[in-house]
């Protein structure tokens, strides 16, 4: 992952049908998601009222892809190698207990940047030390209702520790709002990933507006 692609870390969307409210399509709350500034997007189908038919799935990423291109916003699909390779994906991205990150290395073989969650010390030290991983997703920061089997929140200064061991960077994960995050360091926290903040939102650009405040990024919105 080059310089250019670590900074489109900085504001990470994550969605899948299991977050929508009940009037949301994917690819209207994406399309709004990029207006506001996000700088990557994760297609993520997991748990209860996910998308389970493989070729819906396949569609679904399909179209979310086509819309994240023509804005140029990184596309990863979350913990499904082969459809991140099947459509050409920019990246996939897996968590400890998903596929082993050394099988997603062997398969993907340089053609797709590779993410990986951790959340306690010997994960990010592990993954330090293994070249092909391309950031690293350090949480739940806070307690979070996007994931049912989340570990327990790790707070502000414990992902701080984690970060400052880090040599890649570092996505903040959980619970994250564009209020708490303002205690964060962004010399050592690339971007911060957010479902509910956004899927939840009634007004995604003014959050997003928020977060880049939050974050003193130069204003991006489209
Ligand atoms: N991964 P929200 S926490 C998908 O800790 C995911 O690895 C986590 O959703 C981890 O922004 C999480 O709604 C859910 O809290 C984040």
């Amino acid at each position: 992952m080059n310089a250019f692609q670590a900074n489109k870390l900085a504001l990470y969307f994550i969605a899948g049908t299991q977050d929508l409210a009940p009037n949301q399509t994917l690819p209207e709350l994406l399309e709004k998601a990029i207006r506001g500034g996000i700088t990557a997007f994760q297609y993520r189908e997991k748990g209860p009222n996910s998308l389970k038919d493989a070729h819906a799935l396949e569609e679904m990423a399909r179209t979310l892809q086509v819309i994240c291109r023509k804005h140029q916003v990184l596309f990863f699909i979350n913990d499904d190698l082969e459809l991140a390779l099947t459509i050409q994906a920019d990246g996939v991205h897996v968590g400890q207990t998903d596929q082993p990150i050394q099988e997603v290395i062997a398969r993907s073989a340089g053609q797709l940047m590779i993410g990986l969650s951790c959340h306690q010390l010997a994960e990010v030290q592990a993954a330090n030390d293994i070249p092909e991983v391309d950031y690293v997703g350090i949480g739940p920061v806070f307690k979070t209702s996007s994931k049912s089997d989340a570990e327990p929140p790790l707070g502000i200064e414990a992902l701080h520790v984690l970060a400052a061991v880090s040599t890649k960077p570092v996505v903040a994960i959980g619970g994250l709002t564009p209020l708490n995050i303002s205690d964060f360091d962004f010399n050592t926290i690339t971007g911060i990933a957010l479902i509910s903040a956004l899927t939840q939102s009634d007004d995604i650009a003014q959050t997003l507006n928020l977060c880049h405040q939050a974050m003193h990024l130069v204003d991006c919105q489209t």
